[in-house]
This record gives C-alpha cells, sequence and structure tokens, in this order.
C-alpha cells in the first residue's frame, strides 16, 4: 500500500504549499446496464491512485492542516449484502489494510464532512464535473455557513484538485511502470495470439475471442477499451469495432485491443494479412507506416515537444504518398506544400500519440504552461510519462487514388515509456515487422 501512501502524502504537501484545506475525492457510482444487470463496476481512476481501494460508495478526505489526517469513508460490512454481492472491508478493516488515519461509514458524509470543512482554509475537489458532488459540497457548505455565529468560517477559496493529481499521473511512479509493461506483455501475447489463428473464413469475432481470451486468462480484469478487429475496407472506419466481417484472402485485418491491468491500461495496433502474406501494394504501404513510427520513436525522448513526434511521422507518411502516387505531386506540389496544405490528411487524419496511463486516454496537460494569453507550446517530454505512437495510413476509394490501394487500412500503434535518454517499447514483444509477422503466420 506505500505508493498510495507516498501518493496522498504528496497531494497533502501540494495542499499544505497552497495555505491548507480539504480534499474530497470520490470513486464512481455503480451503473445500472438493465433491469437488475449492473455494468462490470469501475472504480475511479483518481480514487484509486490514491487508495488502491476497489469497492463502489467510498469518499477520501485529505485533511492538509494543522494537523494533516488521512480519512476513507466506505460501506459498513453487512451479512446480508455480502451473502449476495460479496466481500466489504468495512471502515475498520480498510482503514487498517490501506492505511488510512481514520475511517467513517458512508452514510456518515453527511455528518462529518462539515465538521472537517468548519475552519479549513480551501476546498480541494473535481469543480464542475460530477453534479452528485457538486450539490453534496453545496450542502456541506452551507451547514458550516450556518454556524456562522459560533465563530465558525467555511472555506473561503477552491481549487479543482484534477490539476494536481493530473500532474502527478503524467508522470509514472515504478510501481506504476511495473504493471504497465506487464499490462502491455498481455497485450502483445494477445496479439500474437490472433496473428496466429488468423485465416481467410474467420469473421472478426473469431479474432476478437482469442484476444479476449488471452487477457482473461493471464489475468487482466478488462479489456482497456472496445477492441477493433476490421478486416478489409472496415479498417479505413476509425472508430469501428469488432463485427461479424469475414477475413478474406488478400484483405489485411487491424486490430486495435489492449487489456487493462490492475487499474492500468495498454493499447496496441497490429495490421497484418489475412492469409498471412502482405501483397505488394500493401507492403510498399506497410513499410510506410513502419517507417514512419521509426521517426516518431527517434522524437520520442525527454527535452523533445509532444508534437515532434507527429511531425516526424507527418513527414515519413507524406513523402510515402508523393512516393507511391497516393497524392499527385502535379496537384498538390512538394513535400513541403503537402505538409503546409495538409493534403496528407486524406489518408492520415488523426494524431500520431495520446498520453497511456489508468485511463486509455490518460489525463495530464499536452501543453506547457504559458502565460495568460500567450501560445502556450506543446508539452515537453520528460522521463516517466507514457504515451502510444501510432501513425497510420487509411486509403477509401477515390478518384485520383491509384486502385491497387483501395480498402487498405493500416495502423501500428506502440506504447513508449519516456527514458532518462530516450524511450522504451513497453509493447515491442508484439511483432510488427513484414518478416516477423509473415514468420509467425506461417502455417
Ligand atoms: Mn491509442
Amino acid at each position: 500500500m506505500k505508493p498510495y501512501s507516498d501518493r496522498r502524502a504528496s497531494l497533502i504537501a501540494q495542499m499544505q504549499a497552497r495555505g491548507g484545506g480539504i480534499a474530497i475525492i470520490p470513486t464512481a457510482p455503480e451503473v445500472m446496464r438493465n433491469r437488475d444487470a449492473d455494468y462490470p463496476y469501475r472504480h475511479d481512476s483518481y480514487f484509486y491512485y490514491l487508495s488502491g481501494f476497489t469497492e463502489p460508495e467510498a469518499v477520501i478526505v485529505l485533511v492538509a492542516g494543522a494537523k494533516n489526517q488521512t480519512i476513507l469513508f466506505c460501506r459498513e460490512k453487512n451479512m446480508e449484502r455480502e451473502i449476495w454481492d460479496g466481500f466489504r472491508y468495512g471502515p475498520d478493516v480498510a482503514r487498517s489494510t490501506f492505511g488510512f488515519d481514520a475511517a467513517y461509514p458512508i452514510e456518515a458524509l453527511d455528518s462529518e464532512l462539515p465538521k472537517l470543512m468548519a475552519n479549513a482554509p480551501a476546498l480541494f475537489y473535481a469543480l464542475g464535473s460530477d453534479n452528485k458532488l457538486d450539490t453534496q459540497v453545496q450542502g456541506w457548505l452551507q451547514s458550516v455557513r450556518g454556524q456562522a455565529r459560533a465563530g465558525v468560517t467555511p472555506p473561503n477559496a477552491a481549487y479543482d484538485i484534477h490539476v494536481l493529481l493530473d500532474e502527478m499521473r503524467l508522470i509514472k511512479d515504478a510501481n506504476e511502470i511495473d504493471i504497465m509493461q506487464r499490462s502491455a506483455d498481455i497485450a502483445a501475447a494477445a496479439h500474437r495470439r490472433a496473428m496466429r489463428i488468423a485465416r481467410p473464413g474467420l469473421r472478426e469475432y473469431h479474432l476478437e475471442a482469442e484476444i479476449l481470451h488471452e487477457f482473461r486468462n493471464n489475468g487482466s480484469q478488462f479489456p482497456a477499451y472496445g477492441s477493433i478487429v476490421a478486416t478489409g475496407a472496415n479498417a479505413c472506419v476509425l472508430h469501428y469495432r469488432a463485427s461479424d466481417a469475414e477475413l478474406k484472402d488478400g484483405d489485411l485485418v487491424l486490430i486495435d485491443a489492449g487489456c487493462e491491468l490492475d487499474s492500468y491500461a495498454s493499447d496496441i495496433t497490429r495490421t497484418f494479412p489475412a492469409n498471412g502474406k502482405f501483397s505488394g501494394p500493401q507492403k510498399e504501404l506497410y513499410e510506410i507506416v513502419l517507417a514512419s513510427q521509426d521517426a516518431a520513436f527517434a522524437e520520442t525522448r525527454p527535452g523533445k515537444r509532444f508534437m515532434d513526434g507527429h511531425d516526424a511521422a507527418v513527414k515519413v507518411l507524406a513523402q510515402g504518398m508523393l512516393d507511391t502516387g497516393l497524392l499527385d505531386r502535379n496537384k498538390v506540389g512538394s513535400l513541403d506544400d503537402v505538409i503546409a496544405s495538409r493534403a496528407y490528411s486524406q489518408f492520415y487524419m488523426h494524431r500520431t500519440g495520446h498520453w497511456l496511463g489508468m485511463d486509455v486516454h490518460d489525463v495530464g496537460e499536452y501543453r506547457d504552461a504559458a502565460p495568460n494569453g500567450a501560445d502556450k507550446p506543446w508539452r515537453t517530454l520528460q522521463a516517466g510519462m507514457v504515451l502510444t505512437v501510432e501513425p497510420g495510413i487509411y486509403v477509401r476509394p477515390a478518384e485520383g487514388v491509384p486502385e491497387k490501394y483501395w480498402n487498405i487500412g493500416i495502423r501500428i500503434e506502440d506504447d513508449a515509456l519516456v527514458t532518462a535518454n530516450g524511450s522504451h517499447i513497453l509493447s515491442a514483444a508484439a511483432p510488427k515487422t513484414v518478416a516477423d509477422i509473415e514468420a509467425l503466420m506461417k502455417h
């Protein structure tokens, strides 16, 4: 439990630096899917980051004052509910197990919070992001104001605690990096499994089933997001989900799938031929995407900016589009023209990466701070950040586009940890050179 108590201590220190106060961090609510059946429960990432506690109906309260205090509100033991729904820690055991100074039943929130907020200089919570919490805070504040004649003062400042937590979560600690490596290893194994089993005649859901089997069989609790298994033209639909299309001889298959392991996501995309052998045109475009990813990796190191990798990838992709005739030089001009006019976006319309962590599109500012009103430069990379590097080319049939490339959709996505002097590819165990993929698929 040490990583969690260290993070609480770090947050309290940051609250102290702002004059102290109390922080309120609730977990996520349970959500009904349909009559009596809940969606699988997933705790709130901020809450988990500070506690390691996975039960619903829980709130963390941190006091940064003359005496600092960490408090957990959670469900009470309840034999009858535990028979139906499973084990509950209850406040006493949760307090000692998760290392809080105090714990109360969740029902005590309304009686305890006004006491804790009395005379606290400031409130730290997720301002304006949760109606229920906003309403609760308003009620507690009114209750504190009601004691004004007794000399009690309510907090007179509020901070968005997500701003502090996002910065913490953006830089992964050793514990997080260890879990993220294991999450990526499982996802890489799932991609290998799908490549080994793939052949014409199977359907997209067969490959999705292999992916899910590998995730769950290795202890992953959930997929980190809805798996994309897209064959043929479906690969050109960016947010396609695994459906029932048949893998056709001569088509490519694009799989974008990652797992969640102990709350941390992996996010890997591989594209491979359904029959195990790339065609000439497929290989041409594939090598361009692979080279663009290498160019982006070279820009993924401390001191570089978040968009440097994207810009490097775009340069290689755009050059490849000119070389293959996807873009007609007579119409679009030189490489510089293509980049300036964004003509490449006909075939590459998304950004090359995003932060990765507990959430697949993880928290963290994409830009560095700048004086109010000034343009903010893209974020400077530093060791401990994790981001995806995922260039692609998607060719929809269109006039002037060589027909041999029609309906080819390729994306190659890896998870990169920025290290002291470069980057480490967490997802390297998923094969991606033409030779490695064809060798694995030989059967
Ligand atoms: Mn991604």
